[in-house]
Parts: structure tokens; sequence; C-alpha cells
């Protein structure tokens, strides 16, 4: 049986207007967009969606950044869709995606000059995965696990 995963996506406020570039790659990297949702985040909910950064020294320039334009919030699946996704995306820091994943998303859409302006953010754990697509889809239930002959199970 194959081993489907979600995850969460989200394109940050500089890049959303690279939407059509962007979509281009999920679907041929053959994840399959499950939800899709423009929203702009308010500063705590901002707070809450990157809560494990509160102390970090950035936080501040990274909710101004998050809070500053609409984000696309998007549920992708495939397989391995967590790791998968995160390969697609490359190094948080755009200056390191650019040297050593200068085909990831994150070097082509990102800024250089800002480490918080990294176009994109995707769940690095299946817990994150279920929290992130809670926050951005509260009132979606998704089917857990479908089975069956020729299923696909979801993680
Ligand atoms: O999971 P990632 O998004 O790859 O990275 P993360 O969870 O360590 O950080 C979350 C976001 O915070 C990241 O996408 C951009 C921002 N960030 C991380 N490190 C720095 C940063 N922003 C600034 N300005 N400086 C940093 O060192």
């Amino acid at each position: 049986m194959e081993k489907i995963q979600r995850t969460l996506a989200m394109v940050k406020p500089d890049a959303v207007d690279r939407w059509p570039e962007i979509e281009k790659i999920i679907l041929e990297e053959g994840f399959t967009i499950v939800e899709r949702r423009q929203v702009r985040l308010m500063r705590a909910e901002a707070e809450e969606f990157y809560a494990e950064h509160r102390d970090k020294p950035f936080f501040p320039d990274l909710l101004q950044y998050i809070t500053s334009g609409d984000v696309l919030a998007l549920i992708l699946a495939g397989e391995d869709a967590i790791g998968h996704w995160r390969r697609v995306l490359g190094p948080t820091r755009v200056s390191e995606a650019r040297q050593e994943a200068p085909g990831s998303l994150r070097a082509r859409f990102g800024s250089p000059h800002n480490d918080s302006h990294n176009a994109a953010h995707g769940s690095d754990s299946v817990n994150s995965a279920h929290r992130e697509i809670k926050f951005f889809f509260p009132d979606l239930t998704l089917e857990p696990v479908l089975t069956g002959e020729g299923a696909k199970e979801y993680l």
C-alpha cells in the first residue's frame, strides 16, 4: 500500500505574486494540491504559528514580515510529502540555498537580503504538519486513513 503524507506549505507574502510559477513546480514535482487558502495573518495568529521561535532574536522581524501581506496556505499530498517539500524548498537561508541548491524554491524566489524572506514554508515533521494543517484549515475533516484494495494510506 502506498504511504501518502500531507504537509502544510505556505507561500510567504512577497512570493504570493509568483504563485503561477510556484504552482507549476508543485505540480511538476507530483504533489496533489488538496486545499488552498489565501489569508492575511493577524499578529496573534502569526505568534501562534511561529510560537517555537518566540525567543529568537529574529522573531519580531519574522512576525512583521509574515503579517505584511497575504500568504497562501496549501495542503500538499504525496509520497513522503513532508520531506519531499522540504527538499524542494531548499535550505532555510536564501544565501545558503543559492549556493547549495540553486534550483530550489528558496534560491529562486527568496530574498538573499533577509533570512525571514525565504519565499515559502514547509512542515518539518508529521506532528507539525498536523498542527499547521489544523491551524490554517480548522474546519476541514480529512480522512485519517484510507484502507482497502489499492488504497492509499494517509499519515
Ligand atoms: O523550517 P524553516 O522555515 O526552514 O526554518 P526555521 O523553522 O528554523 O525558521 C522559521 C522561519 O524563521 C524561517 O523560514 C525564516 C525565519 N528565520 C530562521 N532563521 C532566521 C530567520 N529569520 C531571520 N531574520 N534570521 C534568522 O536567522
